[in-house]
């Protein structure tokens, strides 16, 4: 890390191990963050603790956390100019989540959309964790005196609570935390389901889904099942109202290779869509391939990837724990005494 870092600003941000990653989290999410780090002082992480408001399988739980950093630094994040770490692992995320809880109110939990989202897919645990865990998400980012938080547009809702929490906690007690603002990519690539392509791409739908570890041969044959439509031209263009299936895969394309939408359209005009399809899994072959080849070889070393969250924790608990010590003292906490 360079000696500059105390004056670049901050942005952190999380991705639950709930899932293994995939593509609409690489385009849309970790290949972006992967050129910040020059500019901000970067903190990602995997939010296990997110993870555990719907019911997981402890192992995979365990496995997920550590795949996660594996593919997250395959995918460009330098373990020394990025503080990657496990949720976790830094205990002072649960201890400012319990705080934040208590400057919270009921009613901004309960207009939260994530919440009534997930709690209609898991009707038979709908827990307190559902409902607090966007206090647990403003600990996350206030911890850090965060400036930005690069998310998806869902998370936006999110991130305006934890600005007027923020706001809340410094009006009662003085200046504490700095209010972030959200950072959402301009033209963030939102990758659509490959068998739906009206939703997005999402782990909870694995056939429309290309996981980062996907082997080609799957990844292939992903692609050549892509839904499209039918239209009898068969034509490569970017309408994305009448042709949202095509508009997806040429977003990929566009995404993995750099071209243009009227450089595709050029390139398969007259060749329909026998030809198209093939061409984007072999492009995301070819971009996901090194990925998943180092992603590999660190998850053959766990003694390394142990070595790598740990020192990121170090580093975030550091920083965490000043965050922390001025607010018990603001609230009214009695210092520890060892
Ligand atoms: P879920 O299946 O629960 O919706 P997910 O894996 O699709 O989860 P999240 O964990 O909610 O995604 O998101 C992690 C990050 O990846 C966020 O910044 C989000 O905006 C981004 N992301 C997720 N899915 C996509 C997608 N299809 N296209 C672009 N970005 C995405
Ligand atoms: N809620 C986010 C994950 C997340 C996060 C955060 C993102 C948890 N804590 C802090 C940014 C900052 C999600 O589901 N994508």
């Amino acid at each position: 890390m360079d000696n500059n870092t105390a004056a670049k600003k901050v942005m952190v941000s999380g991705i639950q191990p709930s899932g293994d990653l995939h593509l609409g989290n690489y385009l849309g999410a970790v290949k972006n963050w992967a050129g910040l780090a020059q500019e901000f002082d970067c903190y990602y992480f995997m939010a296990d603790l997110h993870s555990l408001t719907v019911r997981q399988d402890p192992k995979e739980l365990r496995r997920r956390s550590v795949a996660q950093l594996a593919q997250y630094v395959a995918c460009g994040l330098d373990p020394e100019e990025n503080t990657l770490f496990i949720q976790s692992n830094v205990h002072e995320h649960a201890e400012l989540g319990w705080i934040i809880n208590c400057y919270t109110m009921f009613g901004e939990l309960s207009r939260m959309t994530q919440f009534k989202d997930k709690s209609a897919k898991n009707a038979d645990n709908i827990n307190g964790g559902l409902f607090t865990y966007p206090a647990l998400m403003a600990a996350d980012i206030l911890l850090y005196q965060a400036d930005f938080v690069p998310v998806g547009q869902d998370q936006k809702q999110h991130c305006e609570l934890t600005r007027d929490v923020a706001m809340r906690f410094n009006n009662i007690y003085g200046d504490t935390f700095k209010v972030p603002e959200p950072y959402i990519p301009k033209v963030g690539a939102r990758i659509m389901s490959l068998g739906n392509p009206t939703s997005k791409m999402s782990k909870s739908d694995p056939q429309g889904c290309v996981f980062l570890m996907d082997k080609p041969e799957d990844i292939a044959r992903k692609f050549k099942r892509a839904v499209t439509d039918s239209d009898t031209e068969r034509c490569v263009r970017y309408d994305i109202e009448n042709k949202p299936g095509v508009a997806n895969l040429m977003s990929i394309y566009s995404s993995v290779t750099g071209k243009s939408f009227e450089e595709i359209e050029r390139e398969f005009d007259g060749k329909g869509y026998g030809a198209f399809k093939p061409a984007v899994g072999d492009a995301v072959i070819e971009t996901l391939r090194p990925i998943r080849e180092e992603a590999e070889r660190m998850l053959a070393d766990k003694a390394y990837l142990q070595q790598l969250y740990t020192q990121g924790a170090q580093k975030a608990a550091y920083v965490a724990r000043k965050t922390l010590r001025k607010v018990y003292k603001k609230v009214g906490l009695v210092e520890k005494p060892f």
